[in-house]
């Protein structure tokens, strides 16, 4: 595993390169969870194409490789909620009048409860010992976590990523770490949609004016990146 060093380097992005440095750099890797992405679980359940979100995974994990090669600081989230309900706002358990909703028993167990197989995170995407899981309530990962902590402890400044779904909780949570001070690389083939149209629009919401809210890359150039960035710290 190549050492992380504090040398500069940048990404290919949209609107222009990101700065960045192995050291102070994340890969955040949103809800890879298995009720949004797999056939059977509570995402195909309501009707949704898993297959929009399917194509995230092969280049999400070849990102996934190469972060971890780099030495990136890695990082997982799950949406989701304890047995008891206790973390989950009334309006959260209410929304869209579903039958079969928030932690009812679901096609892959109680649907979006920690413990629960349809809340682990799709075997390809497995977290690895060590790498940090953060559990969420919310779409976005700093709200009622211990995401920013674990930021600020590791001196973060830059994030890479990925997850699903574009529109919801990568968005969410990209602008809660904009507003944080946080520069956030989006790989646009290692998130996804259930909605082509908000796939695209998601994506350019984030680099417009002048990256209102982020820079949108893709996988193949982000590890390009990371790979030169390991050489140097190999020399
Ligand atoms: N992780 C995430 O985005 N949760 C959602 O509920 N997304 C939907 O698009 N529904």
């Amino acid at each position: 595993m190549g050492e992380v060093t504090g040398h500069e380097f940048h990404f290919d992005a949209e609107p222009y390169p990101l700065k960045f440095s192995p050291a102070e750099t994340a890969l955040v890797v949103i809800d890879m969870q298995r009720d949004f992405l797999e056939a059977g679980g509570f995402g195909e359940m309501l009707g949704n194409d898993v297959s929009l979100l399917r194509g995230a995974i092969k280049p999400t994990k070849a990102v996934l490789d190469a972060a971890r090669e780099c030495g990136l600081l890695v990082i997982h989230t799950r949406e989701g909620h304890a047995p008891d309900l206790s973390d989950a706002p009334a309006s959260k358990l209410a929304r869209g009048n579903l039958e079969t909703g928030i932690g009812d028993e679901g096609p892959m167990g109680r649907i979006l409860i920690q413990g629960q197989p349809g809340h682990d995170i799709v075997p390809e995407l497995a977290p690895a010992a060590g790498e940090p899981v953060i559990d969420k309530p919310g779409k976005g990962a700093f709200y009622s976590t211990e995401l920013g902590k674990l930021l600020e402890t590791n001196k973060i400044r830059t994030l890479v990523v990925c997850g699903v779904t574009t529109e919801v909780c990568v968005h969410t949570t990209v602008r809660e770490a904009n507003d944080r001070g946080y520069e956030c690389l989006v790989l646009a083939d290692c998130v996804g949609s259930y909605f082509p149209e908000f796939q695209r629009v998601a994506l350019e919401m984030i680099k417009a004016q002048g990256g209102i809210f982020g820079w949108v890359g893709d996988s193949a150039s982000a590890i390009s990146a990371l790979r030169a960035a390991t050489s140097v710290a190999a020399q």
